[in-house]
């Protein structure tokens, strides 16, 4: 009886929860490698925390990779998946991609506008995940010329936890003001071979505000934020980008990096 309770009480405070932030993904395990070899890679567009609603993909309107100021376009190595999440499946891609030499691999994704239903908006998050081969650093700081871009201050590969990131948001290369950043952890171990996250959480949020994350950047669009835990933190510039209309609809454009950080041992 007692049990029942807890657990109508806890449906209760999940059904009231406001929604969880999307948050589009480029995920590989590791980050920062050795030498040069073929990686895994899944695009998937969930909300990281949770776990939960996985939103379906169509095909990207663009997806490359940026080394030593070269651009590669990688999306003729897309191939269809379906991920899933704890509470469904949705469409989403895989690739692999060979890494050659020393530097920094800077992967781009433009997913093509997705409808969000319950708000009646179409959602773009321009995303951007890089990884590291032998520690020589090339390209990780460039503005790779998104529309809606983080330029990370920080390398996003080589982070200890209690560091902190910083990135600037841009717009078509200009600094966004004050704009409106959320940032949520990784929370359920992606099973590559499975393509699914696994269904045991890492952490807990004592409330629905640590769930997602919502900070500010400053005057300047630069934004800095602690990373207390190992593991992987994404950070969503929310219309960062210049367009905001799509198929007669209101659209966001938003800007999305990941970092992966490691514990001192
Ligand atoms: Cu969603």
């Amino acid at each position: 009886m007692k049990k029942w309770v807890v657990m109508a009480a806890a449906a209760a405070v999940f059904m009231t929860a406001p929604a969880m932030a999307h948050f589009q993904m480029i995920y590989t395990p590791e980050t920062a490698l050795e030498n040069g070899q073929a990686i895994d890679l899944k695009l998937v567009f969930t909300h990281p925390f949770d776990a939960g609603h996985t939103m379906d993909m169509e095909e990207p309107e663009q997806f490359f990779v940026v080394r030593k100021q070269r651009k590669k376009d990688l999306k003729d190595t897309l191939k269809p998946i379906e991920w899933t999440g704890l509470e469904n499946s949705g469409a989403a891609y895989e690739s692999t991609c060979r890494l050659r030499g020393m530097g920094d691999n800077v992967f781009c994704l433009v997913p093509t506008p997705y409808y969000e239903e319950e708000e009646d908006v179409y959602i773009q998050q321009i995303t951007k995940m890089m990884v590291n081969t032998a520690g020589f650093p090339t390209d990780w700081d460039a503005e790779i010329g998104l529309p809606a871009e983080i330029v990370p201050l920080d390398k996003p590969y080589a982070l200890w936890t209690g560091n902190v990131f910083r990135g600037v948001v841009k717009r078509e290369g200009k600094p966004v003001p004050y704009a409106e950043i959320e940032v949520e952890y990784l929370n359920h171990e992606p099973d590559m071979k499975k393509n699914a996250f696994a269904g045991k959480a890492k952490v807990r949020a004592p409330q629905d505000s640590f769930v997602t994350m919502t900070i500010k950047a400053n005057a300047s669009g630069e934004f800095t934020y602690g990373l207390p835990r190992a593991g992987w933190w994404g950070f969503c510039a929310l219309g960062a980008g210049p367009a905001t209309e799509h198929n007669g609809r209101e659209l966001s454009q938003d800007a999305v990096i990941w970092v992966q950080a490691r514990d001192m041992k």
